[in-house]
């Protein structure tokens, strides 16, 4: 279980938490085949929600930068006007679709299984949509029996994972009396025994700090967060109805506690995706429901323990990423490197007394604008000046 906001915030060092943290951010959207993983991320990429703010990017075919919506941030561009505007981004990759037995490489396999395993959380797709037209791999709809394959394909390659890795570290380890050794091997056995004969994935125990360093070592399949996304028609998505919603909530509360389940309709994105705006407006209004796309990429990144400060001027605004708990310089450094080592102070102020206030000057009048130092823990949403002493960098590299 993630650590309580309170209990991290009163200890002086949070514990470690499960994942990879800002180095690639990365979703993946795994699923069967023919639920509509791709019909997903093609909406997604196109819509780059709200359009007119900023590009999207497409890295390759499978993989896609989005901007995360974000009241806040287009109202700050609204406010300066800025000549470039760079919002927070999350990765998402279109997975192929596995199937039963994809751990032994059937259907596309392995190949994919290591896609999955550069991701840092995962969208898992179900389809709920009755269509003659398309194929189901299994021969009919039955979303929970779909969810069980994709978490046993998963469970199983990192129970194959785990058995190649002890097998090698005990060559050394038991066999060769490498000490140094001993504690990630008894951590992994520990773990490989939780997925082999509990059947269970990594992210439902409590581990401690020894055992998270070692999962985060290894980045386990299991380990990563999931966001189980439910495709429904167009029509069951406007009525909010289907059969299946209240069995899917139930398998999930029972085998992944916690866990956010999002029901969309590809067929609903897709339509609204292809009308002008005007037509889209009214179509929207009229079926009473909202594009899902918003609410996904903000769960993601969310997921990732992720959240981002701003820095605004006539040049630019954009949007930091950082882990939550990050302090002032390592939050400078994400800028530039000799930000942090420069660091003086941080001027911040909060988006809400920004807006409430209406201008600089006034959040200033207010002794709202607050100096922070060294150890200040950015909070999501501050808007930062870093002050920062431009020869500190310098000087570091000359004695290099
Ligand atoms: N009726 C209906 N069809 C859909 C919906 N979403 C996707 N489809 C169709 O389902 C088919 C498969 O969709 P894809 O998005 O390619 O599925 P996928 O999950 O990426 O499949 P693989 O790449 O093979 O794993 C396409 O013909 C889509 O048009 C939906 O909500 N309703
Ligand atoms: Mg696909």
């Amino acid at each position: 279980m993630p650590p309580k906001k309170k209990d991290a915030a009163a200890s002086a060092k949070p514990p470690p938490l499960l994942g990879r943290f800002g180095t690639s951010l990365k979703c993946g959207i795994v699923g069967l085949p023919n639920v509509g993983k791709s019909t997903f991320f093609n909406v997604l990429t196109k819509n780059a929600v709200p359009a007119e703010n900023f590009p999207f990017c497409t890295i390759d075919p499978n993989e896609s930068r989005v901007g995360v919506p974000d009241e806040r941030f287009d109202w700050l561009c609204d406010y300066h006007k800025p000549a470039s505007k760079v919002p927070a981004f999350l990765q998402v990759v279109d997975i192929a679709g596995l199937v039963k037995g994809a751990h032994e490489g059937q259907g596309l396999g392995n190949a994919f299984l290591s896609h999955i395993k550069a991701c840092d959380a995962l969208f898992h797709m179900s389809r709920v949509f009755e269509d003659d037209d398309v194929t189901h791999i299994e021969g009919d709809v039955n979303p929970i029996r779909d969810l069980d394959i994709i978490l046993e394909e998963l469970r199983l390659k990192d129970e194959e994972y785990l058995q190649a890795r002890l097998a090698s570290l005990e060559k050394t380890v038991i066999r060769g009396g490498d000490k140094k050794g001993k504690p990630e091997y008894d951590d992994l056995e520990k773990i490989y025994k939780l997925l082999s004969e509990e059947k269970k994935h990594a992210r439902f125990s409590s581990w401690n700090v020894r055992e998270i360093e070692t999962l985060n070592k290894h980045l386990l399949i299991t380990a990563k967060p999931m966001i189980y996304l439910i495709n429904m028609s167009e029509k069951d998505y406007i009525r909010k109805k289907n059969k299946w919603l209240v069995k899917i909530k139930d398998w999930v509360d029972e085998h992944d506690p916690g866990a956010i389940i999002i029901p969309f309709s590809g067929e609903f994105e897709t339509k609204i995706l292809g009308m002008p705006d005007d037509e889209r407006a009214a179509y929207v209004e009229r079926s009473k429901v909202q594009s899902a796309l918003a609410k996904i990429i903000t769960t993601g990144y969310k997921s990732l323990n992720l959240e981002y400060f701003f820095t605004c001027g006539k040049d630019e605004v954009k949007a930091w990423t950082v882990m939550k708990g990050t302090k002032a310089p390592q939050a400078a450094g994400k800028i530039h490197t000799d930000f942090e080592k420069g660091f003086i102070m941080a001027d911040v102020m909060k988006y809400s007394d920004f807006r409430e206030l209406g201008s600089e000057a006034e959040v200033k009048a207010a002794g709202k604008y607050r100096q922070q130092g060294r150890n200040y823990v950015v909070e999501d949403g501050d808007i930062i000046f870093f002050k920062f002493n431009a020869g500190a960098g310098l000087s570091d590299k000359k004695k290099k």
